[in-house]
């Protein structure tokens, strides 16, 4: 069977785990209101924290998908997904037009060399101003420095609530289907001839924890197959390698993951039996193995110390409360959580490195939930030195107020130190979108 590997990117809220939610539905994966945002927190929040792979089957082709998380603080989440695949969708919201981190993910993307599909979103939406959007998309990319390849983008407009996508917006259609045929059309397949003949070569993209089978990765099988029960050599980006034997293998499945004896080359897999895996590594058959190229994670922007609880009130919400306790923890943490690093040098606190306050908010009310403890400090930016030059980390805002608000915006935001890059009227003069 054929194979795609697709990752579906937006600014936050645009709409992709409705979609991915949609095509899982559409064709038969999962039949009530299932989500990919299965995690407590993501529903709550009505965000995606973690990337999670599915996978579909469409015209006898199986279509891997990843969703990715829209939010800044999870961009670590997305990039090193955009190693994993070959094409991705970019959605963007046909009212909102691209916001930041469209353009994040679509440099990162274009850097990478992938020709992404572009759909435009929400045109259920009475505000749907797609003529106008599709010429912001068009800018964007040749901002980003697209080359003619990239900028002959194909076009899709949907509605992933609705389930319905077209590449008119005058055609009829009653569901995705126009997507999923662009899909098949668009992306290259996943595996070919020469690369099935070679011997194994994969790499984890992302990371899992399972209470039975410990810390598991999901990998891209580049070249060859991989079998359970294999001997397979790990190499780390320096070249050091060790062995290991695959205990386990899944393939993704919907929202399921099946277990299997085998996986061909360009499918994704979770493997479990590699203890010690880390991200971009290569997993191989051979000891000799040539390296695949490593994947970069984007660094820290804010610390804050984590310590034990010993305020007055110490001892009443939680069940674990000792440093001790808290440091095990953490570490079963780092196993996974690819965007966070650690100082345990101090015995009285623990620093903590994020991508954002989100991250370690989230982290922190995972913590809260499982019944630990502690208290923590104020966050601060992590400043970091590069040829002499002190490097701040900075966030783009766009703001969407009515016009007589703007004054009061900028007036807010200067005093944190914003600085405005472009103020647009729109919608008929009576909104000002401004740009920091
Ligand atoms: N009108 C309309 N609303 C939509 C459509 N697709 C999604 N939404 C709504 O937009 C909101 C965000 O949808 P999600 O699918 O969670 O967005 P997301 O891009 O996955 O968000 P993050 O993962 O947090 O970045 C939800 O309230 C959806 O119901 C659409 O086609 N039309
Ligand atoms: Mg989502």
């Amino acid at each position: 069977m054929e194979i795609r590997n697709i990752a579906i990117i937006a600014h936050v809220d645009h709409g992709k785990t409705t979609l991915t939610d949609t095509l899982m539905r559409q064709t038969g994966m999962i039949s009530g209101n299932e989500s990919m945002d299965s995690n407590s927190i993501e529903q709550e929040r009505g965000i995606t924290i973690y990337s999670k792979n599915t996978s579909i089957f469409y015209r006898h082709t199986k279509i891997n998908i990843v969703d990715t998380p829209g939010h800044a603080d999870f961009s670590s989440e997305v990039e090193r997904v955009l190693r994993s695949v070959d094409c991705v969708l970019l959605l963007v919201d046909v009212q909102d037009g691209p916001m930041p981190q469209t353009r994040f993910v679509l440099r990162k993307s274009l850097e990478l060399g992938l020709k992404p599909i572009v759909v435009i979103n929400k045109m259920d939406k009475p505000t749907a101003r797609p003529k106008e959007v599709l010429e912001m998309i068009y800018e964007l990319f040749l901002n980003l420095g697209a080359d003619d390849e990239q900028l002959d983008f194909a076009v899709v407009y949907a509605s992933s609530k609705q389930g319905i996508a077209k590449l008119d917006p005058a055609d009829d259609s009653e569901n995705l289907d126009p997507l999923l045929d662009i899909i098949l059309e668009k992306v290259k397949p996943a595996s070919n001839k020469k690369a099935a003949a070679r011997s194994l070569a994969a790499q984890p993209f992302n990371l899992a924890y399972d209470n039975f089978l410990g810390r598991c990765a999901i990998c891209r099988i580049y070249e060859g197959k991989i079998k359970t029960g294999q001997q397979v050599f790990v190499h780390n980006i320096y070249g050091e390698s060790r062995q290991h034997k695959i205990t386990k293998l899944f393939t993704f499945h919907g929202l399921e993951k099946k277990e299997v004896n085998e996986a061909v080359v360009g499918d994704i897999v979770m493997v479990a039996g590699l203890p010690d895996i880390y991200i971009g590594e290569t997993i191989s058959e051979n000891a000799d193995q040539p390296l695949l190229p490593g994947i970069k994670i984007d660094e820290p922007t804010i610390s804050l110390n984590f310590l034990v609880n010993n305020s007055p009130l110490a001892g009443r919400e939680g069940k674990f409360v000792t440093i001790r306790q808290l440091k095990e923890r953490l570490k079963k943490e780092l196993e996974v959580n690819v965007g966070l690093r650690i100082d345990f040098s101090n015995k009285a606190f623990y620093k903590v490195f994020g991508r954002g306050e989100l991250h370690v908010a989230v982290l922190l009310e995972n913590l809260r939930r499982e019944g630990y403890e502690l208290q923590i400090s104020q966050p601060q930016v992590v400043i970091k030195e590069q040829n002499g030059v002190k490097l701040e980390p900075f966030e783009e805002v766009i703001i969407d107020v009515p016009e007589n608000m703007v004054g009061v915006v900028i007036g807010k935001l200067s005093k944190r130190q914003g600085r405005i890059v472009s103020i647009k009227n729109q919608h008929k003069e009576t909104r000002n979108q401004t740009d920091f």
